[in-house]
Order: structure tokens, then sequence, then C-alpha cells
């Protein structure tokens, strides 16, 4: 696949937090605030790609406790999440008012079927779906992206979707690193004392 030269992608200004519910802070905060969004976007999915890539197969198929998430199962969650916030993202980019509803996670990973597949090709497909999700928000304008729309439940702006879906990658990344193989977490600048929520 062609490389994206990040140097052309456009700035997104981190979204205020008045413009995501509480709980997702701890998304928008793995984030540096230099409005460099998209060039995060690419640059994350290279990291990711290479990272899980080095992981020990049969580490892959491992839960560090009962009715946890395999690492493979996570990658499925992540692609997941990415596409349902980029369709949440293009009906609010779109003026489109209606509310949207939630997704129960656990129940779609267990549908996902996730361990069953090779895992180059679980990466092939993230790295399909971020394309896509790059090429989305490269495409909007200003307005687009301040507009607001409430989906499960709580108003969340264009742009703090973006964010979610980058932060959200790098906060399960964390979540490998630390409990599936006991390593230092990346990208950790601020603690904050609010109890954090592994979703
Ligand atoms: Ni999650």
């Amino acid at each position: 696949m062609r490389r994206i030269d990040v140097r052309s992608l456009r700035a997104i200004e981190k979204p205020r937090e008045a413009e995501y519910p509480a709980y997702a802070y701890i998304y928008s905060d793995l984030l540096p605030d230099d409005g460099l969004i998209l060039a995060h976007l690419e640059n994350n999915l290279r990291s990711t790609k290479k990272f899980v890539a080095s992981i020990p197969k049969a580490r892959l198929l491992h839960r560090y406790a009962e009715g946890k998430w395999t690492i493979k199962e996570i990658l499925g969650h992540i692609v997941d999440d990415e596409r349902i916030y980029v369709y949440r993202a293009l009906r609010f980019a779109r003026n489109d008012s209606t509310e949207l509803p939630g997704f129960e996670q656990d129940h779609y990973a267990q549908y996902s079927e996730a361990n069953k597949r090779e895992i180059t090709d679980l990466l092939d497909e993230f790295a399909l779906v971020r394309r896509s999700t790059i090429a989305f928000f490269k495409s909007l304008d200003n307005t687009a992206l301040m507009r607001t729309g409430v989906a499960n439940g709580n108003r969340v702006s264009v742009r703090a979707l973006a964010y979610h879906i980058a932060g959200h990658e790098l906060h399960h990344m964390n979540i490998i690193r630390e409990r599936y193989l006991r390593r230092a977490p990346a990208n950790c600048k601020r603690k904050r004392s609010r109890k954090t929520l592994a979703g």
C-alpha cells in the first residue's frame, strides 16, 4: 500500500473537554496537543503493526485472566470500534442529528472469530480501515469537524471522534504491554486519579 505523506495531512486541533464524555479523557490524553492527529493515526498504525508482529504467536491467544480478551480479539475490537466511530463521525459531519446507539463490545469480540484468523490478516484489515479513517477525516472542513451529535447517550464532536480512535488504539496497546507482556506502558505523560476504563 502506498505510504501516506504525513506532512501533507491537515491539522485538527485537540477537542476541548466539553466535546466528549467525561470517561473519554483517557483516550485523548494519550495524544500530544500538536493538532497532528492524522499523522499520529498513520504513524501509530505502523508502530502497532511492528509491535504486534513482534509478539510470539502463542502469546496472541493468551488471556491474562478468565473472561479477558486475547490479543487477537483486542485487535479485532480496535477495528470494530474504529469502523463504528468513523460511521458516527460521518453522520455527524453530514449534519445528521439522528441519535446513534451504542454497541456491546464483549458481544462483538465474542462473535468476531478473531482467534481463528492469522495475525497478518488482522493487521492487513486494520491497515485498510485506518487508511480509510485518515482519508475520511482529511476530507472534512473545520465546520464539519466541529459538528456534534449524540451516540450512546453522549454528545460528542466529530474531531473528538478522531481523537478517540487514535487514543483508543494507544490505550489497548498499553494494556497489551502491561498485562499481557508485563512491559512498561508507552505514552503515559499525565496520570490522573480517576478510575480508568478497560474498554
Ligand atoms: Ni476498547
